[in-house]
């Protein structure tokens, strides 16, 4: 009984393995794992590393016991408190000071959990709450963020010293970093501008206690999060996230859409428990020679929408609007409708769409945002699930079961109401940028190391890590091609700070072994002759993601092709100076692999 199980076990994590090879070492491992199979029996008595965790005893299935022992849909889905980045004095709107903390303290994640240790954002320990208070700013309006750490002594995860990390005597590094913000660089949460309680200990990169918020968009849909060097899987595992929006009176009164009550966000990410209700993430790592701690990705089995598991919520006969953040470290979401219901997505990311998009499902990276409007009247049934089919890891992973393949449930109420919301035909007017307008091209290549036996030790952009010397230098006002060459099995969200991108085309990559061998020789991709390793079909975007993004999902053995403009979407400058110190970043947006090192900094010049 034992030893079947235990090989159905490696069969699985086999299967979860080979997904994450390169092609190119995948003849060798598989005979390697035919070994493994063999050999299947000696091996049941090692200790399993992914496994299990030595330091609480949990292991894959008492932590998939613990999910499956919480019933769905029994806490109301929370809102979280609103502050607002403004204020109004003699009939116009002034910039607001703020000062939101980072605390430790408990959080009630569902009914039936005892209440787990978090970090939690807030202007007190006591507003404090998983995610943080909802920030509305106003168009055009600054709004200024005193972000304090008062973070204990000792993180609540184990660290990996072995990464690029920061490295304080004692405490928490945090460092905040606004999703989509069009900020000024001494306020976008450089990673090595993070600080501890007090400010007592700072980063080499660190100059600011209170950050400024420009809020130049039009509109915008952001978050909030830890940004710190080697933490961010880590501190927002642990709670350090929230949303942030601009908003725009004028134009979304215009819009006629869903406002109000009936306009909600809903934060979305993964986690694991322990039985005794803490969120638990396994200390040691696939490779503990290499890193003790480290794993290539994060997947939790319990789904948690605005800090509640599994919430349900009561919904009416009519439109509403939900804006959908992927908050995850790791995971990727298809959402989609139990009864079939299609939805209008009118945003992506931090943009609206040129018009309504109608949707049966949609695929959400980490850190992407959908907007959607959902119209409950035209429903059968009075309860609808919002339901999750994307595989993990994406796109070659497992398919999500009975618990991680549900996310929320509306209840919809009887009675028909009116309901003058609208979606309009036309949203915002996209410029599309041309491939003529860029002053120069860039390869941007994605790759993954492997241990002997497989394991990812490290990912990497261009073969050098984070604080390798600055070699993206865009100049200001202009247009720049990037190729993102992905040599990895992952499908990689891509993500640019300040600058908003437009997709042009995705072509696959022919003969993938031959192009990483030489890269890897190389260092790099410009003595490979990459022309010839392309295929000449190319997929276009699509049309709910062919306006402005600042993600995008990078599909393996895919070079996709995107123009990022380092100006204003409307083409107008930055409004500050953007080419300061410590300049910007871009990077995966799977936490783990933001942390260990798929991120590089890049600084505008003038
Ligand atoms: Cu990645």
């Amino acid at each position: 009984m034992i030893l079947t199980r235990c090989v159905f076990e490696q069969a699985k994590m086999r299967a979860k393995r080979q997904s994450r090879f390169s092609a190119s070492e995948a003849p060798i491992v598989r005979s390697w794992m035919r070994l493994i199979m063999i050999s299947g029996f000696i091996l049941c008595t090692l200790p399993a590393a992914t496994a299990s965790n030595n330091e609480t005893g949990e292991t894959e299935d008492t932590l998939l016991a613990t999910a499956e022992q919480l019933p769905l849909f029994v806490d109301k889905l929370p809102r979280m408190p609103r502050i607002k980045g403004y204020a109004s004095r003699n009939g116009s709107f002034v910039p607001a000071n703020l000062t939101i903390g980072m605390y430790m303290k408990l959080w009630k994640f569902h009914r039936d959990l005892p209440p787990s240790k978090v970090f939690a954002f807030g202007e007190s320990a006591i507003k404090a709450t998983v995610p943080g208070p909802s920030i509305v700013a106003m168009s055009g309006v600054k709004t200024y963020v005193r972000w304090e750490n008062h973070l204990p002594e000792k993180h609540m995860f184990t660290i990996d010293e072995t990464l690029q990390v920061a490295k304080p005597a004692r405490g928490v590094p945090t460092v905040v970093h606004l999703h989509g913000g069009v900020t000024e660089p001494h306020s976008d949460g450089n990673a090595l501008a993070w600080f501890t309680r007090n400010f007592e200990e700072k980063g080499p990169k660190w100059t600011h206690d209170v950050y400024v918020y420009q809020n130049a968009d039009t509109t915008s849909n952001m978050w909030y999060h830890d940004h710190a060097m080697g933490y961010t899987r880590l501190n927002l595992l642990a709670g350090l996230v929230g949303p942030y929006k601009v908003v725009n009176p004028e134009l979304e009164r215009e819009f006629g859409l869903p406002r109000k009550k009936f306009d909600r966000e809903l934060m979305v990410m993964d986690k694991s428990f322990t039985k005794d209700g803490q969120i638990y993430i396994n200390s040691t790592g696939n490779n503990p020679n290499i890193h003790p701690e480290w794993q290539p990705e994060y997947f939790g089995n319990v789904i948690i929408v605005n800090g509640k598991a599994w919430p349900y919520m009561n919904v009416q006969r009519r439109k509403y609007r939900f804006r959908i953040i992927n908050s995850s470290n790791a995971r990727f979401f298809r959402f989609a409708l139990d009864d079939g219901s299609s939805f209008t997505q009118i945003g992506s990311d931090s943009f609206y769409l040129e018009g309504p998009v109608e949707l049966k499902s949609n695929l959400l990276a980490p850190s992407e945002i959908m907007d959607v409007v959902i119209d409950f009247s035209k429903m059968k049934n009075s309860t609808v699930i919002l339901t999750n089919d994307a595989p993990y890891p994406f796109p070659d992973g497992d398919e999500p079961g009975e618990t991680d393949g549900k996310v929320m449930q509306f209840v919809i109420k009887d009675g028909n109401v009116s309901d003058k919301a609208s979606v309009p035909a036309q949203l915002r007017p996209v410029r599309r940028l041309s491939e003529d307008e860029a002053v120069l091209s860039r390869n941007i290549v994605l790759y993954e190391f492997d241990s002997p036996s497989g394991e990812p030790t490290h990912l990497t952009i261009n073969f050098v890590n984070f604080s390798a010397a600055v070699t993206e230098l865009p100049k200001i006002g202009t247009t720049e091609l990037w190729h993102i060459i992905n040599l990895t099995p992952d499908n990689h969200p891509f993500h640019v700070h300040l600058a908003g991108f437009q997709v042009l085309r995705q072509q696959k990559i022919k003969d993938v072994d031959e192009l990483s061998a030489c890269a890897v020789l190389h260092k790099g991709i410009e003595a490979c002759d990459l022309k010839k390793h392309i295929d000449a079909d190319a997929l276009s975007p699509p049309r709910n993601e062919a306006g402005w993004k600042n993600v995008f999902k990078m599909q393996p053995f895919y070079i996709t092709s995107i123009l990022v403009h380092f100006a204003m979407t409307d083409s107008n400058p930055f409004p500050f100076d953007p080419t300061g110190e410590p300049g910007y970043a871009y990077h995966c947006h799977i936490l783990d692999h933001e942390d260990n090192i798929m991120m590089r900094p890049y600084m505008l010049v003038k």
